[in-house]
């Protein structure tokens, strides 16, 4: 009896799994699960040339993803150059979140001189399936976005400012001070770590299903599962 459940959980999560998503801003074509480790963008090679792009506003923007693993270090670069030169800017400090779930940064800046100008938004995420990359086409615009619906923390996460050597080999300059030594009041977990009532073991599997996040509960439940299958 045990078996073909374990079997059916395996499959379903083998073909639903989608390591991470972006919810905001929209990327560049359809999801791939499968070329999500192809740098720079999952498997897509985007020109500035010929591509639509999404506003992203310099006084302020969101930037807001989905993540099916237990832990994620974030890096949001970008580059204004054709891609091939890989010559990415980060533009934000890099976030370790722990906990499966929604992150939503809402507070990505841009100097003015930004304004009219395109680039390719890389938003990388590394974990347990290694780097994977997703691309949002943008062109610069004034003001200060009202956050998307989209932009929202799951209630199990948390998420604080870390180090991360192999995401800041990713880029060649930064438009963020100095990230190593972050000790500002900025850091971007201090609202969440004060919080004393979120349970950090039991909560995620409750928060998918609460949330009808089955793809991130079936994932949770396969590593689980085959964390457990090396351990015995
Ligand atoms: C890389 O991008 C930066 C910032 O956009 C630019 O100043 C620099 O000239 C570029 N470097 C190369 C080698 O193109
Ligand atoms: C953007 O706003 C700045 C300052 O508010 C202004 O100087 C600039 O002309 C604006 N740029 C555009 C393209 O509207
Ligand atoms: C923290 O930042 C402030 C202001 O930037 C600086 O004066 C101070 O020396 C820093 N403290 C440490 C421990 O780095
Ligand atoms: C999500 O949490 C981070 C870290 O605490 C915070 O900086 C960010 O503003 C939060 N996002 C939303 C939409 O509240
Ligand atoms: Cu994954």
């Amino acid at each position: 009896m045990l078996r073909p459940v374990l079997t059916s959980v395996l499959l379903l999560s083998a073909s639903i799994h989608a390591h991470f998503t972006v919810q905001y801003p929209s990327t560049v074509g359809a999801f791939k699960d499968d070329d999500e480790g192809d740098s720079p963008c999952g498997g897509y090679s985007p020109s500035l040339d010929n591509i639509d792009t999404v506003d992203f506003h310099v006084g302020g923007d969101a930037i807001a993803t989905k993540s099916t693993h237990p832990q994620t270090n974030w890096l949001y670069r970008i580059t204004t150059d054709d891609i091939s030169k890989n010559n990415w800017t980060q533009v934000y400090g890099i976030v370790q979140q722990s906990g499966p779930g929604d992150y939503c940064t809402k507070e990505v800046t841009f100097p003015s001189e930004y304004v009219g100008q395109k680039a390719i938004l890389s938003i990388v995420g590394s974990g347990v399936d290694g780097v994977l990359y997703q691309c949002s086409a943008v062109r610069f615009v004034n003001g200060t976005a009202d956050t998307p619906s989209a932009c929202v923390n799951g209630s199990s996460i948390t998420a604080s400012y870390t180090d991360d050597t192999t995401l800041s080999t990713l880029v060649s300059s930064s438009l963020v001070g100095d990230v190593s030594s972050s000790n500002s009041s900025e850091t971007p977990a201090s609202g969440t770590t004060s919080t004393p009532s979120e349970t950090p073991n039991a909560a995620p599997s409750l928060r998918a299903l609460a949330t009808g996040g089955l793809g991130a509960l079936l994932t949770t439940g396969a590593m689980m599962l085959a964390g457990f299958a090396f351990m015995i």
